[in-house]
């Protein structure tokens, strides 16, 4: 429950009265799970110091009892926004915060002509909260990244010559499963030969030849906790620029792996990597950002990238995942996953970083 204090602590300091947790079609599930330890897929979390009440429908009374203390509210048919009011009248509010990054313009305009009060954004609170890993995050995150590391292991036992991308995809988010995840954290990347160009390719019938580089980037979750990690192997012997290029990328992160710590603002993490990408003449090829928070959504808060000003949080989890894409040639992405320490970075993934030839 201190968790849950700590948030209404924060609330109550931005005057707000209560707080509304929209997860209807919207994106509220992580933050629904976050205060309540609700999974389901519909749920209206209702809630202050004072009373903290669950709307869900009869798909899940039994899992809503299950899964939380609120006060569970059997909503059965009818317009759910009536019962939504109905529910917060009781608290009779000034101020109501929601997450208006995650719930519709509709959702918006409905809540607020069915209540009348004033209306205050949430998301940076529980974002900022969610930053900072709990002990038992931390190990969900490392349990999702055991699971991941040796299902890759499995996996690159399986590529032979004329295999698809996508069939080493299935293969590989099989392998995640049977090893114990709970899901995967994203549609499991696995790109070779010039598409590995494309930072975010998605897998296809593409058929893997000796003499190209693979790209994998995947993640297992476990306890809703993801693991984000990339290796770019290469399936023969690489050709010298191939190596140069996987050598800079190993360099920049090694760098970054090296010098990141709380005491550093995430734009000065990013900028650690990409100097040595662009001091070897790569710069140009490395267009997204060095990384971001992983927990229960594969991105979400600190990031890692040129526009984050903030000191990263001590206890965050990020990825550091720098790459270089040269168009019609190839692409290579090393990410490694880390916990943020006072003074260093604490690696989490233990795959080895160097090159690897199968
Ligand atoms: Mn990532």
């Amino acid at each position: 429950m201190s968790r849950l204090y700590r948030f209404f602590d924060k609330i109550e300091q931005l005057g707000v009265d209560m707080a509304i947790i929209y997860n209807v079609e919207s994106s509220s599930r992580p933050s629904t799970y976050y205060l309540s330890g609700f999974t389901g897929s519909f749920s209206v979390l209702v809630l202050n110091r004072d009373k903290q009440f669950i709307i869900t429908d009869s798909r899940y009374f039994e899992q809503a009892k299950q899964q939380t203390k609120f006060q569970l509210i059997e909503y059965r048919n009818g317009d759910l926004f009536n019962s939504i009011k109905a529910v917060v009248e009781e608290f009779k509010p000034k101020t109501i915060g929601l997450e208006f990054q995650r719930i519709s313009h509709n959702v918006f305009l409905k809540i607020n002509e069915k209540i009348k009060a004033d209306f205050l954004p949430l998301d940076s609170v529980i974002e900022s909260m969610r930053s900072v890993k709990e002990p038992e995050e931390i190990e969900n995150i490392k349990r999702a990244i055991s699971i991941s590391e040796k299902a890759f292991l499995k996996t690159i036992e399986f590529i032979k010559e004329g295999v698809t991308e996508r069939e080493v995809a299935a293969e590989f988010e099989y392998n995640m499963k049977k090893l114990g995840a709970d899901g995967i954290a994203f549609e499991t990347i696995v790109i070779s030969g010039p598409r590995t160009s494309l930072p975010h390719g998605r897998p296809s019938s593409k058929r893997i030849n000796r003499g190209e580089p693979i790209t994998f980037d995947f993640g297992a979750v476990v306890n809703g906790y993801c693991a984000d990690i990339t290796r770019t192997v290469f399936f023969g012997k690489p050709d010298d620029e191939f190596k140069k290029i996987y050598d800079t990328v190993y360099e920049a992160q090694t760098i970054a792996l090296n010098g990141g710590s709380a005491n550093m603002k995430g734009k000065d993490v990013d900028a650690l990597a990409r100097s040595h990408i662009h001091q070897k003449g790569y710069g140009q090829y490395f267009g997204h950002g060095l990384g971001h928070g992983i927990g229960l959504e594969v991105h979400e808060s600190p990031r890692v990238n040129s526009s984050n000003v903030e000191l990263l949080p001590e206890s965050a989890v990020v990825t550091i995942e720098p790459g270089i894409y040269v168009e019609g040639k190839y692409g290579v992405r090393i990410e490694e996953d880390v916990l943020v320490k006072k003074d260093f970075f604490e690696r989490l993934t233990t795959l080895p970083r160097e090159m690897m030839t199968i």
